[in-house]
């Protein structure tokens, strides 16, 4: 299934400027290479060899080898493999650099902890250091995290609230941010860290919690499914659209200087709130009985919808977390445009349409 464009073509004429994304196949690197597309740049993006095809988010963007003029072009690499790093930086020599791989699913990095901090965390430092070696100009954005916050310090959080990682993917993201600051301090790099708090679309991976909801919900709605299994409920999170959010990891990479930012929305809401939303949309109401581990989400006529399963919970979990994002509504002009029930809209009526 391919994706809806959020950014649409015609595109515009090439600006000479050449971007290379990693993590391409992702949801985040789906929507910053339509963006870019639609700001003039050659997109070049790497992606891993899989046994099975998993570019269903690009595939409305690719062009064949024998087309000329290309606007986007894909490359194999690794993360954990430096000497393809080096290969596609030497190939490519890109203007901007986005790093936007990982291992980037929380409850899974307590699964694979050495293998998360591998991509999430080494894999930066291979790719500034390939960067380094080929004396690359280039501009480097690193996807930072909310996740760095963890067990949070004080609300909202901003560029100045200390970090406590609650998982070994945090972990991870902390070295890759500390990295990324020293490689910009050391050798005068421009390298950014945007502190991207969640940002979920309809393109978002099938196991985070919204995606999850949605396409459970449709589903539900359609008679293929009983019941959805969750784990904290109570769990808030602040909750933006990812084609907002790729838009200032480009204005932070058009700065004068390079900076660290936080990127939210400001707004807090549980998993149980987005669950009402998204049951409401398609006109299943849910009201909430019992409690803990008995707490369950009905419909109107009784019949339970959605359960909690302790399988889905956490070794440490993050409870709360609430973005200030002052720093870059000030200083980059952005500020998300998509509201808390629009994104849930957005993706349940996509999720539903596509039965
Ligand atoms: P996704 O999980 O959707 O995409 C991750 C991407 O990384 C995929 O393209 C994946 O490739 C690629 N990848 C995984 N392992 C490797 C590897 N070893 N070498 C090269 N590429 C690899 O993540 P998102 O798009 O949601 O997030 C993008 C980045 O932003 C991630 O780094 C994430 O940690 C970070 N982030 C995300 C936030 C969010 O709310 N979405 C918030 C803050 C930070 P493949 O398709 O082959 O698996
Ligand atoms: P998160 O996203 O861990 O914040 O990481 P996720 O959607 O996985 O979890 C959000 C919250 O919902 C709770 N939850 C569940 N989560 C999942 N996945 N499945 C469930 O069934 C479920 N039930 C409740 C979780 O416990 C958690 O509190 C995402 C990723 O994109 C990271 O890469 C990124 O860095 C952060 O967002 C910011």
């Amino acid at each position: 299934m391919s994706p809806q464009p959020w950014f649409k073509p015609p595109w515009p004429e090439k600006t000479g400027r050449r971007a290379l994304l990693t993590g391409i196949t992702g949801q985040d690197g789906s929507y910053l290479a339509e963006f870019l597309m639609s700001k003039g740049y050659e997109v070049w993006g790497i992606v891993r060899r899989s046994s099975s095809i998993n570019t269903w988010r690009i595939d409305h963007l690719y062009e064949p080898p024998w087309v000329e003029d290309k606007r986007l072009s894909l490359v194999y690499g690794d993360l954990n493999d430096a000497s393809s790093l080096n290969r596609v930086l030497k190939v490519v020599r890109p203007n901007e650099i986005y790093n936007l791989g990982a291992q980037s699913h929380v409850k899974v990095s307590f699964e694979i902890p050495e293998y998360t901090a591998e991509v999430a965390g080494v894999g930066v430092v291979r790719l500034l250091e390939a960067m380094r070696e080929l004396g690359l100009d280039a501009r480097f954005y690193q996807a930072s995290s909310s996740e760095l916050f963890g067990k949070v310090e004080e609300s909202p959080q901003t560029e100045a609230t200390p970090f406590y990682p609650r998982s070994p993917y945090a972990a991870a993201k902390a070295y890759a941010f500390y990295i990324t600051r020293n490689y910009r301090e050391a050798y005068d790099m421009f390298a950014v860290n945007g502190i991207l708090f969640n940002h979920e679309s309809p393109r978002r991976g099938e196991t985070f919690v919204t995606r999850k909801i949605t396409m459970a919900a449709a589903r539900i709605k359609a008679g293929q499914q009983d019941c959805l299994f969750l784990g904290n409920l109570d769990a808030k999170r602040d909750w933006g659209f990812a084609g907002d959010f790729v838009e200032a990891m480009w204005l932070m990479m058009q700065a004068d200087k390079p900076e660290d930012f936080v990127i939210a929305t400001g707004e807090t809401h549980s998993v149980r709130e987005f669950c009402e939303l998204a049951f409401a949309r398609i006109n299943l109401p849910l009201t909430w009985r019992g409690e803990g581990l008995d707490e369950e989400g009905v419909d109107s006529d009784g019949r339970t919808l959605v359960r909690v399963d302790p399988r889905y919970f956490r070794p440490t979990e993050v409870d709360f977390l609430l973005g200030d994002s002052s720093k870059a509504r000030k200083k980059l002009g952005w500020k998300p445009e998509t509201t808390f029930s629009g994104l849930v809209e957005m993706m349940i009526d996509e999720d539903n349409e596509a039965l």
